[in-house]
């Protein structure tokens, strides 16, 4: 697969959390949605994109592969890295048009969880509007709209990842 063209190292141009105020994350989405890069924003690193191989954490955040969602059978990987964390984060791009997690796939954890639309940035109205139904169906009672490239919608966020 071929790099984009915006990928790092490029460093994110607002503030990012102060990594020890997170609770202990599990971003959980399918593959290409912008986990890695969510990581790097929070943690204030360069954005380098680098494809997630298997269950990756860096201090409080587990990174999970988009594989351990959309294959059933890697499925458990996920469930397992949960039990470790305070907050599973379920995410989902606005411009991925299909449903990526199942309808109620909350239930699938024991730990809360939030949703988390990410790329608004380059999304349609529509699209936004799509993509916060589908987390509203995984069972997200709260979605949140980023970018974590262009850092709209983090400040908002932070509060529910602390
Ligand atoms: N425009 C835009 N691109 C994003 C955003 N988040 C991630 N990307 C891009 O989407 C691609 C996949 O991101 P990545 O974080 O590796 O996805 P992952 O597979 O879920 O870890 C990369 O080229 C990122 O630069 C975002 O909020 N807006
Ligand atoms: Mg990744």
């Amino acid at each position: 697969m071929s790099q984009p063209d915006h990928a790092g190292p490029q460093t994110p141009d607002q503030p990012a959390a102060d990594g020890g105020r997170l609770k202990k994350l599990l971003l959980v989405g399918s593959v290409g949605c912008g986990k890695t890069t969510l990581m790097q924003r929070l943690h204030g690193l360069d954005f380098v994109y680098d494809k997630t191989q298997g269950l990756e954490w860096q201090d409080e955040i587990f990174d999970s592969p988009g594989e351990f969602l959309e294959l059933w059978y890697l499925r458990h990987g996920l469930w397992t890295a949960s039990t470790d964390v305070d907050l599973v984060v379920l995410m989902h791009a606005a411009t991925t048009i299909e449903m990526k997690i199942p309808p109620g796939f909350h239930t699938y954890f024991t730990k809360p969880v939030v949703g988390v639309l990410t790329k608004i940035d380059i999304a349609e109205p529509w699209m936004i509007v799509n993509g916060e139904n589908l987390l509203h169906m995984a069972g997200c009672r709260v979605v949140h709209k980023v970018s974590a490239l262009t850092g709209q919608g983090i400040a908002e966020l932070l509060p529910d990842l602390s």
